[in-house]
């Protein structure tokens, strides 16, 4: 895939990468030297793509790429293979490696694997705050001998301490790569037989980017890769493929049969290297003493302590935002619709026209004034609280406890961190499912995703659960957890049909590794949720709002027989609607909320209302009247959190997952199923109350 040089005219600065394990701190680094903010968290597995950002500090300017974690070069998942692609093939300077100083031993075989593809490398040894407290003691300088590479100590949330990081990343740029590495990469019984294809290489691309060995071996494992990078096509070259058959009948001499031998002669060579450099560079102080975090683990991870658990942290997190959302809603609608107000009363003084003022401010301010009172507050508390235990690093226990039911269903236990995703935002949750490796298990997690609700979703259901269910936050709060745990169930039940169907096969076995709980930082964040995840989703909740408003307002001023457009179309959908418990007017909401899940709400008061515009400011008892006057019972009530529950996704989901997947079909299936599974709980739940009622 290659990294995109500067477009012509623009400075061309020199690119380092920084490659690593998952969960090591990449991010956190690049975050720190190039401003931006990527996406940072206690889990493995949150950077999925390559970001590019420029470092400028103190002089320097180059460009920075931060790429997803992999733990090694033979990558079999998709944002592996992203990374090592941009490793071995990409057109950088330099690639730093960024490691776990608490787990040296693990990243060092990645760092091996590296510096076999390219001397231009610098180690940066992260996470040295977490080491020291754990009384683990790495030997940097004598890391770095043994390496002949330099190897910085660095701690990400320190950012004081990245100014050697940087001196390094100069150097690195300055240097043609470093010299020959003392210690020997290869073992003897690959390193002979494929001395010939080295020393052709050598020769022929001779390159202080990328080593002749690394070149050889590729060629060796298929040259499609390379072709593209030497810009020839060496697969078809005679005299390649005579040294190629010389070094497999090389290899089959040293005992290497198979076309899978050399790859795991060569990984048990440097698994026991970073073994053996560990161990000589690595002092622990405290072996021996039991880590009490074992035991809070094994706790949590528990059958008896992790699923209560589980739930009761879900509840707490529902009942803190319902809880505190509710009077700074109720504020700011008041606040804005007086806005709206002094912004109305300014346009008709300023002479405009009656339709123009009515469009702009009974169409779009108060679409997006109502998304925004409605959103803005729960979000503001949701995102920071789900941030924290995130930054704890409670996600990937809870997927651990997950995965036993996922496995029940031949679906992947990291889905349930996708899942997690996407109670922000669906499309963020497809995007993620790339952490998982098999195509299979990978295609049921974003199949399913939209099952889960999303931030646009949220606000339906607390409001609806306020006015027909639950009078008190607490019950709100258990109705709301209720909710997730019936959308959780439903994800399970449709990964389990996927699988016995369009996505037969046997269930991958999968390592998640559980990071260690660390101290969340509190002020970053607040700064990052809010900032980035609030006003992130808000600002295109909004931008989605604002036309819709508009459109809104034509559809419901327009009246070809005296009847405004969007009552005819409510009044065409009324059957449809009446047999799944809702009316006409709800059903037509749900489909002009395929924008965004935000509008639905204002969209049925606008139609409601018949005005034209949004005349409420905000829920609870006058929202509640309006609803009843319509029609409204509990059982209406009942299937609309049904069906906001489970209902097409969104179109900016939609079109993640046509680009995720490639395909139109898995699209239209991704949208069917969901819509299905709401159809059949709001037929059933309609039935079945009718019958009580
Ligand atoms: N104590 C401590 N924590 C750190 C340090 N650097 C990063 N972290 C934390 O480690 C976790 C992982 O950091 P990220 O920057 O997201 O790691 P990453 O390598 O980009 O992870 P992936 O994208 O998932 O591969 C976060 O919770 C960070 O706050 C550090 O130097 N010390
Ligand atoms: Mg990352």
């Amino acid at each position: 895939m290659g990294l995109k040089r500067a477009a012509p005219g623009k400075e061309e600065l020199p690119v380092i990468v920084l490659a690593g394990n998952p969960n090591v701190g990449k991010s956190s680094i690049f975050n720190a030297l190039t401003g931006l903010r990527q996406h940072t968290g206690n889990w493995p597995g949150k950077t999925v793509s390559v970001a590019a950002g420029d470092c400028r500090k103190h002089g320097r300017s180059f460009a920075l790429v931060d790429l997803p974690g992999t733990y090694s070069l033979s990558f079999d998942s998709p944002e592996e293979e992203i990374a090592a692609e941009e490793i071995c093939f990409g057109r950088h300077d330099g690639v730093v490696v960024v490691c776990d100083a608490a787990c040296l031993e693990r990243c060092l075989f990645l760092a091996l694997q590296v510096l076999a593809v390219t001397r231009r490398v610098v180690i940066c040894v992260n996470m040295m705050d977490e080491a020291f407290r754990r009384g683990i003691r790495p030997d940097l300088e004598k890391l770095s001998g043994m390496l002949g590479v330099p190897v910085v100590g660095v701690s990400a949330k320190n950012r004081k301490s990245l100014g050697p990081l940087l001196d390094s990343m100069d150097s690195l740029i300055e240097s043609k790569g470093h010299a020959l590495s003392p210690i020997s990469l290869w073992p003897e019984a690959i390193r002979s037989p494929l001395s010939p294809l080295v020393e052709f290489f050598r020769e022929r691309f001779g390159s202080d980017r990328i080593t002749s060995e690394w070149m050889a071996w590729s060629v060796l494992n298929g040259a499609e890769r390379l072709d593209r990078w030497c810009g020839e096509e060496l697969s078809s070259d005679e005299e390649i493929q005579r040294i190629c058959a010389d070094v497999w009948s090389g290899l089959r001499g040293q005992g290497i049969q198979d076309t899978k031998g050399p790859e795991i002669v060569w990984s048990e060579h440097l698994l026991s290297l970073s073994e053996q450099i560990s161990a000589e560079t690595v002092r622990f102080e405290r072996s021996g003493v039991r880590d009490p975090a074992l035991t809070v683990d094994r706790l949590l991870t528990g059958r008896w302590v992790g699923y209560p658990l589980m739930v009761l942290l879900l509840a707490a997190v529902f009942y803190l935002t319902i809880r505190g959302a509710d009077l700074p809603s109720r504020l700011l609608s008041r606040a804005l619709f007086w806005l709206g107000d002094r912004i109305s009363l300014w346009l008709l003084s300023a002479g405009a026209s009656p339709w123009l003022h009515d469009v702009l401010i009974l169409g779009m301010y108060r679409m997006v004034a109502w998304v925004v009172s409605v959103m803005l507050p729960p979000m503001a508390i949701f995102f920071p609280l789900f941030t924290l235990l995130e930054d704890m690093g409670y996600l990937p226990r809870a997927a651990f406890n997950m995965d036993r039911p996922f496995q029940r269903c031949s679906a992947c236990g990291k889905q349930a961190l996708t899942m997690a995703m996407g109670f922000g935002c669906n499309a963020a949750g497809v995007v993620g499912c790339r952490i998982i490796r098999s195509p299979r298990e990978r295609l049921i997690a974003i199949l399913t995703n939209s099952l889960v609700p999303c931030n646009g979703r949220f606000p339906i259901l607390i409001t609806i659960l306020g006015v027909f269910f639950a009078k008190k936050t607490w019950t709100s709060a258990m109705g709301l957890t209720g909710l997730v745990l019936l959308s959780a169930a439903a994800t399970l039940w449709t990964s389990k049909l996927l699988s016995v169907t369009v996505l037969k096969g046997e269930r991958s076995s999968f390592v998640l590794e559980l990071p260690p709980f660390r101290m969340p930082n509190v002020g970053q964040v607040l700064v990052r949720s809010v900032l980035d995840r609030t006003m992130f989703v808000l600002g295109r909740a909004a931008a989605v709002a604002a036309p819709a408003g508009i459109v809104l307002w034509v559809l419901a001023n327009v009246r070809p027989d005296g009847v405004p457009l969007l009552q005819t179309a409510a009044e065409a959908l009324e059957p449809a609607g009446a047999i799944l418990g809702l009316d006409g007017v709800i059903l037509l909401a749900f489909i002009l909320g395929f924008p965004a899940n935000e509008t639905v709400l204002p969209i049925a008061l606008m139609i409601y209302t018949a005005q034209g515009n949004l005349g409420i400011s905000l829920p609870a008892e006058e929202l509640g009247m309006i609803l009843t006057e319509h029609g409204w019972t509990w059982m209406t009530a009942g299937s609309v959190l049904l069906f906001t529950l489970f209902h097409w996704p969104c179109s900016t989901t939609l079109l993640t997952i046509r680009k995720e997947t490639g395909r139109w079909d898995y699209t239209a299936l991704a949208a069917l199923l969901p819509t299905v599974c709401g159809f059949a709980a709001c037929v059933v739940f309609h039935g079945l109350t009718s019958l009580i009622a």
